[in-house]
Formats: C-alpha cells, sequence, structure tokens
C-alpha cells in the first residue's frame, strides 16, 4: 500500500535562488524522516511584502516550524521571527565575500524578545536545521520520533563501523 503523502509542517524559505544548494540539505534530511516541507525564495529585502504576507500567514497555513536560510546582510530569519510566533530557525549561508560570517553575524545577533535558533554556517547548519525542526515535531509526534532516533542510531553504528583506520 502506498504511503499517505507527509503532512508538510516545515516552511523551508531562503533569501535568493543562490541559497538552495544549501538550504536544499535541509529539505533533504527532512524528506528521509517523512516530513514534508515547502520551499520557496523569499527576499527579506527583494520581495519584502512577500516577506511579510508569508510570515503573516505561515501559522494559519499549518506549518508549524520557519526554516529560513539567508546570506550576507542576512535579515530574513530575523524579520520573519518578528512577524510570526512560530518556532524560527536561522541558517547563515556562505556568502561570497566572506564565507558567510555575515550571514552568521547579521542572524544570530536577535535582540532579546525576538528568538530566531541559529544554526552553523553552510550545509551543516542546513542539515541541523532539517533535523532541529523534526525533533521539534517529533514532540507531538511519537512515529516521527521513532525515525528520528532511528536516524541517531544508525548515524552512531555507521560511524563507530568506520572508526578503525589502520591497525
Ligand atoms: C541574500 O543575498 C541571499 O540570501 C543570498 O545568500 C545572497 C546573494 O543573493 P544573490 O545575489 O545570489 O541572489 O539575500
Amino acid at each position: 500500500m502506498n504511503q499517505p503523502a507527509p503532512t508538510v509542517s516545515v516552511a523551508i524559505v531562503m533569501g535568493s535562488q543562490s541559497d538552495w544548494p544549501t538550504m536544499q540539505l535541509a529539505h533533504d534530511i527532512l524528506n528521509e524522516l517523512g516530513v514534508g516541507s515547502h520551499c520557496e525564495v523569499v527576499s527579506a529585502h527583494r520581495t519584502p511584502k512577500k516577506m511579510f504576507d508569508f510570515a503573516k500567514s505561515a501559522a494559519g497555513r499549518g506549518f508549524k516550524v520557519i526554516i529560513a536560510g539567508a546570506g550576507g546582510a542576512a535579515h530574513l530569519p530575523g524579520m520573519i521571527a518578528s512577524l510570526t510566533n512560530l518556532p524560527v530557525l536561522g541558517v547563515p549561508v556562505k556568502s561570497r565575500a566572506l564565507q558567510g560570517l555575515d550571514s552568521l553575524l547579521s542572524i544570530v545577533q536577535m535582540p532579546g524578545g525576538v528568538p530566531v535558533g541559529t544554526l552553523a554556517i553552510g550545509e551543516s547548519g542546513a542539515k541541523n536545521a532539517g533535523l532541529l525542526a523534526a525533533r521539534i515535531l517529533a514532540l507531538s509526534d511519537p512515529e516521527l520520533a521513532r525515525r528520528v532516533e532511528a536516524y541517531s542510531e544508525t548515524q552512531t553504528k555507521d560511524v563507530l563501523r568506520r572508526s578503525k583506520l589502520a591497525d
């Protein structure tokens, strides 16, 4: 029997199409865990009205977690967090000029009262944002909690299996 399509409870937004190769890792790990995600370019600077409308409508559309990735003057995660009470996870995308340190500092230094959970720069950050979103959703989804646990166990086994480098 076919599996039912996963409910789309995570929105993954990013400032530019150029962020997709990084942000795709969040989508991929969520997909592996059976969590559907909606992925879209929403720019704080180039499409501010779209960003406002997206953030304001996100909870009503059924999203439970928002992952927002941006590079450079990376205002997207913080601005979204100022417009919604959903948990927002920010991914600093590696920028061409400053390798993502600018993105990290733009995202992480939020004023008290407007939280963004900031991840690592680049691919690790995107993957971990997906995993963290899954862990948040797993709090109220025992089936997903089992899949998240199985993922971690498999990862540990794989690392142990490949840990001997030479005799
Ligand atoms: C940011 O500017 C985007 O998030 C992207 O990381 C960066 C560069 O965008 P492009 O010039 O590649 O469209 O807004």
